[in-house]
């Protein structure tokens, strides 16, 4: 286990105790103990932001045929990838996000990262649309992300139903239908890091939080993801493919009332001796779906922080700023 310096040198530091308070949500207790895992839901959220996710269900095939045409996209030379890029092929869903192909540039404004990535969008017309400059086999890889993203949606729409019930939300299914909207915002982004040989002070991706619901990822069992604790302490968490992690994002700290905080987390550059890919499903409701804290979460105690706003509000918002950029704080009621 290895905790790196709360400031952003990546210097590490001997903890074992940390990786162990990673809290570890074990799917197949739905049914026989489901009070105690709404508790422990409810709890990691609370506390971290981030569980690791275990007996999920999606099958070992269905992961593996997203991720083999994806590694075999990033395989190719530079040259024939760039025809996915945005610039070249854009797809026009009336959005701030620019799908497809990426390397190096995070965002808008500057931030770079130790990657190549592909960005896609989680409606199957749209994936197929971007296949025609990702692969010679398009309706293959359609099919492969398709039934990878809607497996992963299904394993997301069960958390959030789950999530709910343990805050005690009266509406259990809030946030899955936001999700299973046909206008949901959802994306999938598959990250592919470089390999340095030697160690650097680099970053793989910049320390952020997600400004979705939540995300979950998953990646191949190269290290690199590391999550900010609430004690200033950079945790390397160790990777594990047969699981998945899931990261609070910043709507999910608005519909809780700030009762969830969203998770900082960032990639180092990846030193190999393989390199390093993950896939994340990030859940996110419509363009113009609004956003508020929920009047559940809402008491005397806590009396109301955000005040009401759409996603296509925030999103315009976040990619006017850089990765590490302070988002939800213009949100609060003053
Ligand atoms: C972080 C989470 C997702 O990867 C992402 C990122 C997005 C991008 O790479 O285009 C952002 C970043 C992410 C948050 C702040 C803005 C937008 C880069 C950036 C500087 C796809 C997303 O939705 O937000």
């Amino acid at each position: 286990m290895v905790v790196a310096s709360p400031n952003s040198s990546l210097t590490t530091n001997s903890k074992p105790s940390a990786a162990a308070r990673i809290p570890t949500i074990d799917l197949s207790d739905r049914t026989s103990n489901r009070q105690a895992l709404l508790k422990l839901l409810v709890e990691a959220s609370e506390k971290y932001g981030f569980f690791k996710l275990i007996n999920h269900g999606i099958p070992q095939d269905c992961i593996s045929r997203a991720e083999e045409e994806a590694m075999a996209f990033f395989a190719k030379p530079t040259a024939e990838k760039l025809p996915a890029s945005p610039e070249i092929s854009p797809i026009d869903v009336g959005n701030t996000t620019r799908f497809g192909y990426g390397i190096n540039n995070i965002g808008r404004h500057g931030d770079i990262g130790e990657i190549e990535y592909l960005l896609l969008p989680s409606q199957p017309s749209l994936i197929s649309q971007l296949a025609f400059s990702i692969s010679q086999n398009p309706s293959k890889f359609s099919c492969a992300l398709n039934d990878y993203i809607q497996a992963t949606k299904n394993v997301a729409c069960e958390l959030l139903d789950l999530m709910a019930e343990g805050l005690g939300i009266s509406d259990n299914s809030i946030f899955s239908r936001m999700i299973l909207d046909a206008q949901s915002d959802s994306l999938l982004r598959i990250n592919h890091y470089f390999i340095h040989p030697t160690p650097s002070n680099k970053l793989g991706f910049g320390e952020h939080s997600d400004p979705q619901i939540f995300a979950i990822l998953r990646s191949n069992d190269i290290a690199g993801l590391q999550i900010l604790l609430d004690d200033g302490l950079w945790v390397t968490v160790p990777p594990d493919p047969t699981a998945y992690y899931v990261m609070i994002g910043d709507l999910f700290q608005v519909f809780t009332n700030g009762r969830f905080g969203s998770l900082k987390h960032r990639a180092t550059a990846n030193i190999g001796p393989r390199s390093r890919m993950s896939m994340t499903f990030f859940a996110s409701p419509s363009l113009d779906t609004w956003i508020s804290p929920l009047p559940e979460m809402i008491t005397s105690d806590q009396p109301c922080v955000y005040r009401s706003f759409t996603w296509r509000e925030y999103k315009t918002y976040i990619y006017s700023l850089t990765l590490a950029g302070s988002r939800l704080d213009s949100f609060k009621i003053r």
